[in-house]
């Protein structure tokens, strides 16, 4: 699974992405520090079974830390939007292409206003974040909107003549944006004119379609970031009143506590609402000082940083995915290498046992014979809906799990 990670320029995309991956990248108070996509590997946090099943794990597909599991998914950092982008202003829309591969989006706004349209720092209080919300809504929509719309003439032409149909065509023009044909499928039918007949759609009709298009392939949760400025907390009451879904976090804090994690300075777990100091000896009194103010300004006041809470909702949330470990052992929890509990998959709400066993393994689904629950041993069907956390022996004429 793909996040791309995007909005204006300077809002702080490349250390909310640094923070998630710890991968050194630039990162300037300044528009266009970023250019080319940076790309890395962040990790989904989720409950273990181990613990309630009480045995030692060997996690192959992920890691277990203490009873979590750490799912990794992939994540892209761009260079900002400004307005135009998708006509190619700024540095073009050529990263749009790269954005518009992911599964979901994550919105970086500078929630306390303190940056304008082109990412040039002004004082906070200054910019209405919902101004940028719209803005890249807009903009995202109108550069999908332009790919749909270069080959439209044929699109229109083939439909009438019925020899594939509109939602083929639709998908091989967006083939490669990780749009598939349930996205279309469901798009249309919001659309309340007739989808047989597109060479009669106005120009409205196709931007209406285009959005719907756009909310249910690359689904968009907002990260309202840099907390710890002023008018964040007013900004964050004005965006959810107007409904929207936002995360309130502070990227720069999570940055700084996952490096000196790292370094060992301190024992914070990404999501944590507090951290302990291991070697206060080593520290400088400002970085104490720093530490502190964190604790008491973000962690203490907000909950955590919101970054990792960002990740965990664009999954379990605005995706709707759930965690499924698959085992071939209904003691053991082993596979049949003996490793306990060794995978996890991230599956979509509404996967039944059939489609799950096709997952792992096309084989494994055109045997599918039955399921077992390990959890209560009870037998499962074909139709059984997975539920989060479940724990799957699946029986197989032709394949093991
Ligand atoms: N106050 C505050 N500043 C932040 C926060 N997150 C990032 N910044 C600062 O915002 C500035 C821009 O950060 P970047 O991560 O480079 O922003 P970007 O969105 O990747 O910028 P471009 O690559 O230019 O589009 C830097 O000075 C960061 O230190 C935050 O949570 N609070
Ligand atoms: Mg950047």
């Amino acid at each position: 699974m793909l996040v791309g990670v995007v909005g204006k320029p300077n809002t702080g995309k490349s250390t909310f992405f640094s923070g998630l991956t710890l991968i050194p990248i630039p990162i300037e108070n300044r528009p266009f520090t970023t250019i080319k996509p940076n790309r890395g590997i962040a990790y989904l946090r989720s409950s273990c079974v181990c613990h309630e099943f009480n045995v030692t794990d060997q996690p192959q597909n992920s890691i277990c830390l203490n009873g979590t599991r750490l799912i990794p998914i992939e994540l892209i950092d761009c260079a900002g939007l400004i307005p135009g982008s998708w006509r190619g202003k700024g540095l073009g829309n050529y990263f749009l292409d790269e954005i518009m591969k992911a599964d979901a989006l994550v919105h970086i706004v500078d929630v306390a206003g303190a940056t304008d349209e082109e990412g040039n720092s002004c004082k906070p209080g200054t910019r209405n974040p919902i101004t940028d919300v719209e803005f890249l809504d807009y903009e995202i929509t109108m550069w999908l909107m332009r790919i749909i719309k270069k080959d439209w003439k044929r699109i229109c032409q083939k439909v009438a003549t019925a020899r594939i149909t509109f939602e083929d065509l639709l998908l091989n023009r967006l083939s490669g944006l990780s749009i598939k044909k349930h996205h279309i499928i469901t798009a249309l039918k919001q659309m309340e004119i007739d989808v047989d007949t597109p060479a009669k759609w106005t120009e409205e009709d196709l931007v209406s379609f285009t959005k719907e298009l756009r909310k249910i392939s690359k689904p968009m949760i907002i990260a309202a970031n840099k907390i710890d400025l002023p008018y964040a907390e007013a900004n964050i009451k004005l965006l959810r009143e107007k409904g929207y879904n936002v995360v309130p976090c502070c990227a720069e804090a999570e940055l700084a506590l996952r490096r000196a994690a790292e370094k060992g300075l301190i024992d914070y777990i990404p999501g944590a609402c507090t951290f302990n100091i291991l070697k206060p000896k080593v520290l400088t009194s400002d970085q104490k000082n720093a530490l502190i103010t964190i604790k008491s300004r973000i962690l203490e006041r907000w909950g955590s940083t919101g970054v990792q809470e960002v990740l965990n909702r664009t999954f379990f949330n605005l995706l709707q995915m759930i965690v499924v470990y698959p085992v071939e052992n209904v003691e053991r929890l082993s596979n049949h290498d003996g490793q306990v509990l060794p995978d996890v998959y991230l599956i979509p709400y509404g996967t039944t046992a059939k489609g799950f066993a096709y997952m792992i393994h096309t084989e494994l689904g055109e045997g599918f014979i039955h399921a077992i629950n390990v959890r209560t041993k009870r037998r499962l069907g074909e139709g059984y809906i997975l539920k989060g956390g479940d724990v799957i022996k699946i029986f197989s004429a032709k394949r093991r799990t």
